[in-house]
């Protein structure tokens, strides 16, 4: 049977009004690979409502949507780093605690000193990463660092190497290469940091902040500069989906230091739904939901009983022991200084303009 087009066209028009319903739905703007599928479907049950979620790969980017208006977000996942930002511009609403018990009754106070509002004014602690070297164990040369930042200006990975696509991780990991603080604000600092990377950028191949992932798995990639939270999902694998775990793959948080940056839940200022917004950051602070958030993330939440009931294969994949997690620095905020963010941005320019490897991934 041959359809016209005009056919096909009425068909899907058909179809596509047989299966409208009128549930409310919250809209969620966040990093990808980043809530757990079984999390969002248990949302959508308990709420009789559709969860559509939209990715972004960098607070610059998602900060450049919501600037340009209209974005009809519920809930932002900004870093916490961010916020003050989003909370100077209005782009985020002040948050109504009494709408959130759970948040009150299990927030790990431990966390506390990792975040930027410590009160939830604007802000809802959601999960950390960590950030580190995604890579493939089988083309590390004997004797080269992969616990290094220094790394990456090993010959042997020549075309093989990915930075991510991220202003303040890029010049961060410089920063911490060379014994300063992650959240410099010294321009000559700033400066080495920059001379640091551009030395790396002669092994890699591009900027990007999710392809790294899949990259490595399928050695495109050899050394790729990632997150915690992705790397781990492909080491561990999925078991649901029959993925086994990849014992070829490594993760490595640098001994000169490493950047912890927590991802936060804001109610977008213009947020169409407020009323699921609040029922969504309650529901992910339940222990049970948030275990299972954390068993799909490979990444801590603030959750106290969420990060109690893991389960011992994960708990250790999960939760950085305490001499690990002492050489992490965590990120600060530095955007909502207009001459800071300047000298960083300036720099960012610099780093992008000059050099790189060709292009060796395919
Ligand atoms: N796929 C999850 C990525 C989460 C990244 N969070 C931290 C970003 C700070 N630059």
């Amino acid at each position: 049977m041959k359809t016209s087009a005009l056919m096909a066209a009425a068909a899907a028009a058909i179809l596509a009004a047989g299966c409208r319903d009128d549930k409310p739905v919250l809209h969620i703007y966040t990093w990808s690979d980043y809530i757990a599928p079984e999390v969002i479907q248990g949302f959508e049950e308990a709420n009789g409502c559709k969860v559509v979620v939209d990715t972004f790969d960098s607070n610059e980017n998602m900060y450049a949507k919501l600037k340009a208006g209209g974005s009809g977000y519920d809930i932002i996942m900004p870093s916490s780093y961010f916020v003050p930002l989003l909370a100077k511009e209005g782009l985020i609403a002040p948050i109504d605690k009494t709408k959130i018990p759970n948040v009150a009754k299990n927030f790990d106070k431990s966390f506390e000193s990792q975040i930027t509002d410590p009160d939830f004014k604007f802000s809802v602690p959601y999960a950390v990463t960590y950030t580190g070297i995604m890579y493939a164990k089988d083309k590390v040369p004997a004797g080269a660092d992969v616990e290094s930042w220094s790394i990456f200006s090993n010959p042997a990975f020549k075309g093989k190497a990915t930075f991510l696509d991220d202003i303040r991780e890029v010049i961060g990991a410089g920063l911490m290469s060379l014994g300063y603080s992650l959240n410099s604000k010294n321009p000559k600092e700033i400066d080495e940091a920059v001379a640091q990377v551009l030395k790396w950028k002669a092994n890699v191949r591009k900027f990007d902040a999710e392809s790294y992932k899949t990259e490595v798995a399928s050695s495109a990639t050899w050394l790729g500069h990632g997150y915690s939270t992705d790397a781990m999902q492909v080491i561990v694998g999925d078991e649901e989906a029959g993925d086994a775990p990849r014992k070829d793959i490594g993760f490595a948080l640098p001994k000169e230091g490493f950047v912890i940056a927590f991802d936060e839940m804001a109610v977008s200022s213009g947020a169409p739904n407020p009323a699921l917004a609040y029922a969504f950051i309650d529901y992910v602070y339940d222990g049970e939901v948030a275990k299972v958030n954390m068993e799909y993330n490979m990444g801590p939440m603030p959750v106290a009983p969420g990060i109690a009931a893991l389960d011992d294969e994960y708990r250790d994949q999960i939760v950085l022991k305490p001499e690990v997690a002492k050489r992490g620095q965590v990120l600060r905020p530095v955007e909502d200084d207009p001459a800071v963010k300047a000298l960083y941005d300036k720099a960012w320019d610099r780093i992008k303009a000059t050099g790189g490897a060709p292009d060796a991934g395919k």
